[in-house]
C-alpha cells in the first residue's frame, strides 16, 4: 500500500526551544517498509497543512496515519482526518502514538467516521498487522487495534528494540531539527520504558512497566549512520544501568564516532552511576536535562518522584563538576501563590542551571488523571500541553498566568539575556555561517510565544472536541486494566 505518515504541528514549547525528528514515526515507517509498503512521511512541525494536501494530491496514499504522541494535538489530527476523508473517502485513516493509545475510543467518536482505527501501543508491531488486515479483513481482531466496529486484544510488545532502524531517509529538511545550540540535531533511542512510577507520568503505564535495552553494537551502528553532529538521546531516563551505558560508550570509542550528546536522566541515577556520565562526558556529552520537579520534600512526595532535595543538589554538583550544561524542570502547582512563584524565581536565579517551569497537568494514562480529573476546569485537549493550567488555580487564572509568564521570562532572560547572548554569540555566529539558523531565531522568539494574554485567552476559545474524563474516579490508583496500554504481565514475559 502507499502509506503517508504525518506528525502534527509543534506545541508552544517547541515553537521556541526545540524541534526534533519524529523518531517514533520513523520507526513505524521502517516496520511498514519491511512489510513491503511504500511509505512517505511529512512532519507538520516543519511543513504546513497546505504542503500536506499537496503531498496527498501527489502521492495519492491509500492509507494516511497520524502520529499522536501529544494530547494537545488531538483536535488538529481529528480535523485533518475529517478533511482528508471528506476529500478522498477511499483513504484508510488511522492514528497511533502515545496519547492516541490512551484515548482511542474518544478519538473514534470525535472523528465521526473519519478515523478508521487507532493503533494502540508500539507501532512497529501493530501497524504492519493492521494494514495487512485492511487488505485481508479482520481489522477489529488485530492486537492493539481499536476500530469503528470493535477492538482487538491488547497490543503486543516489540521483542527486540533493535529490530527496526528509524527510516531517517524519509524525513525531509532534517537541518530544521535542533535543540538549543545543537543545531542541527538528530535523535536516537538506547532504551525503552521506565522502571519508576511517578504519579504524573504515563511513560511507565504506556509500556506496562517494561524496560528494554538496545544492544550496544546496534546502538553504535545506528549512531554511526547518523549524519548530524549532535544527537538527542530520547530515553526517559538515560543510563539507569551503568554497564549498558558503558558498553555503548566502548562501541562508540571503538568505531571512533565523534558527536555531541544531549540526554535526560534522574538525579539519583546521576549520583549512583557517576562514572558512566563521566565517561560519556569524554565521548561528547554536553547537555543534560533533569526533571527535579520540586525543590522541597513535600513537592517530591506529591509527585511520587522517589528522590530527595539532597540527592537533587548532589546531582547538580556532580554535573557542574563535569562541566555539563544542565537544564532542570520544576512543576508549577496550580496552588502556587505570588510568594511561591517568588521563592522559585529566587531559587532559580541563585543557581547556574537553566530552569524550566511546566504546569502540573493530569494526562490520560497517568494516575493523576484518575485522582484529579474531577477537578478539571477545562476539557479542551489543546490546553493539555503543560503550559496551561487545567486544574483550579489558587490565584485568579489571569494572575496565575501573570506570575507564570513573569517567572518564565525571568528564567529565559537569565540565559538568553545580554550576558547569555554574549556567551552564545560566537556559537550563534558559527552556526549561521554554516546556514544553521534555528538556534539564532529561537533567541528572539520568547515574547512572541509566551504571553499571559495568549495563555489566558486560550481558555476562552470555543471547544469543539471535549475530553472524556473517567467515570466513577476515586483518590486511589485505578485497576491495572484501566491504567496500562501494554499489559504488564505480557510485558514481563517479553
Ligand atoms: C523524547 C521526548 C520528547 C522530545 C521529542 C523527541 C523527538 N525526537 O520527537 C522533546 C524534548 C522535544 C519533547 C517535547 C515535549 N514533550 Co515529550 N517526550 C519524549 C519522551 C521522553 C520519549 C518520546 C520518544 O521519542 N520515544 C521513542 C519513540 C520510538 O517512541 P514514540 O515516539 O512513543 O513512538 C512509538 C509509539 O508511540 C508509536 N507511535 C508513534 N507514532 C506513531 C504513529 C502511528 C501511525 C502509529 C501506528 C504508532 C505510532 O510507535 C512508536 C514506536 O514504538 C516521551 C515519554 C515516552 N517515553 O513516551 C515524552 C512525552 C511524549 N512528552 C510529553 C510532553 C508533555 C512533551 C511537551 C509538551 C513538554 C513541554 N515541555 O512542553 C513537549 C511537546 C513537544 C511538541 N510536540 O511540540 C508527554 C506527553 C504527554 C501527553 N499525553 O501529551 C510524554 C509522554 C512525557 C511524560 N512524562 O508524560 N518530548
Ligand atoms: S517522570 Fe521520569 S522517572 Fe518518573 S515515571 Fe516518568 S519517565 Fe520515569
Amino acid at each position: 500500500m502507499r502509506v503517508l505518515l504525518v506528525h502534527p504541528s509543534p506545541l508552544m514549547y517547541s515553537e521556541i526551544y526545540l524541534r526534533l525528528e519524529p523518531l517514533g514515526m520513523e520507526r513505524v515507517a521502517a516496520a511498514l517498509r519491511a512489510s513491503g509498503h511504500q511509505v512517505r512521511m511529512l512532519d507538520l512541525q516543519i511543513f504546513s497543512h497546505r504542503d500536506l494536501f499537496a503531498e496527498i494530491a501527489d502521492f495519492t496514499p491509500e492509507a494516511v496515519g497520524f502520529s499522536l504522541n501529544y494530547l494537545a494535538n488531538a483536535p488538529e489530527v481529528i480535523d485533518l482526518a475529517k478533511t482528508i476523508k471528506g476529500w478522498r473517502p477511499e483513504t484508510f485513516v488511522f492514528a497511533g502514538g502515545h496519547s492516541a493509545s490512551f484515548i482511542a475510543g474518544e478519538l473514534l467518536e470525535h472523528g465521526a467516521g473519519a478515523i478508521d482505527c487507532v493503533a494502540r501501543g508500539e507501532g512497529e508491531t501493530v501497524a504492519p498487522e493492521m494494514l495487512a488486515a485492511v487488505q485481508d479483513g479482520g481489522l477489529a481482531r488485530v492486537p492493539g487495534v481499536v476500530a469503528l466496529d470493535g477492538a482487538g486484544p491488547p497490543p503486543r510488545l516489540l521483542k527486540d528494540i533493535d529490530s527496526f532502524t528509524p527510516a531517517r531517509d524519509l524525513t525531509r529538511k532534517r537541518h530544521k531539527y535542533f535543540i538549543s545550540v545543537f543545531d542541527p540535531c538528530a535523535s536516537i533511542e538506547f532504551t525503552r520504558g521506565c522502571p519508576w512510577d511517578c504519579a504524573f507520568c504515563s511513560a511507565w503505564t504506556f509500556y506496562g512497566r517494561s524496560y528494554r535495552q538496545a544492544s550496544p553494537e546496534a546502538a553504535a551502528r545506528e549512531l554511526e549512520s547518523i549524519r548530524e553532529p549532535n544527537v538527542f538521546i530520547v530515553d526517559d531516563v538515560a543510563f539507569i544501568h551503568a554497564d549498558h551505558g558503558m558498553a555503548i560508550g566502548r562501541e562508540i570509542e571503538k568505531r571512533g564516532i565523534k558527536k555531541r550528546y544531549y540526554l535526560e536522566t534522574r538525579a539519583d541515577v546521576l549520583c549512583r552511576n557517576r562514572e558512566v556520565f563521566e565517561y560519556w562526558r569524554r565521548l561528547g556529552l554536553e547537555l543534560m536535562f533533569m526533571g527535579l520537579e520540586a525543590i522541597d520534600e513535600a513537592g517530591l512526595k506529591l509527585h511520587r518522584k522517589r528522590s530527595s532535595p539532597s540527592v537533587n543538589f548532589k546531582a547538580l554538583e556532580i554535573a557542574r563538576a563535569m562541566g555539563l550544561t544542565v537544564a532542570i524542570n520544576l512543576i508549577a502547582d496550580p496552588d502556587w501563590d505570588e510568594r511561591r512563584f517568588e521563592i522559585v524565581r529566587e531559587w532559580a536565579m541563585s543557581i547556574d542551571e537553566v530552569v524550566h517551569l511546566t504546569v502540573a497537568t493530569p494526562y490520560p494514562g497517568t494516575e493523576t488523571w484518575f485522582t484529579e480529573s474531577r477537578r478539571l476546569t477545562t476539557l479542551d485537549y489543546r490546553l493539555f500541553d503543560i503550559q496551561h493550567a487545567v486544574l483550579p488555580t489558587k490565584l485568579p487564572l489571569r494572575k496565575f498566568y501573570d506570575e507564570l509568564v513573569k517567572t518564565q521570562a525571568v528564567l529565559n532572560r537569565k540565559h538568553l539575556g545580554l550576558r547569555g547572548l554574549f556567551q552564545v554569540s560566537s556559537e550563534a555566529a558559527r552556526l549561521a555561517a554554516h546556514g544553521q539558523t534555528n538556534f539564532l531565531k529561537m533567541l528572539w522568539k520568547f515574547n512572541r510565544v509566551y504571553s499571559r494574554e495568549r495563555q489566558y485567552n486560550d481558555h476562552l476559545r470555543p471547544v469543539e472536541y471535549a475530553m472524556r474524563p473517567p467515570q466513577g474516579h476515586s483518590a486511589q490508583r485505578p485497576p491495572a486494566a484501566q491504567l496500562y496500554v501494554h499489559n504488564p504481565r505480557a510485558a514481563a514475559q517479553a
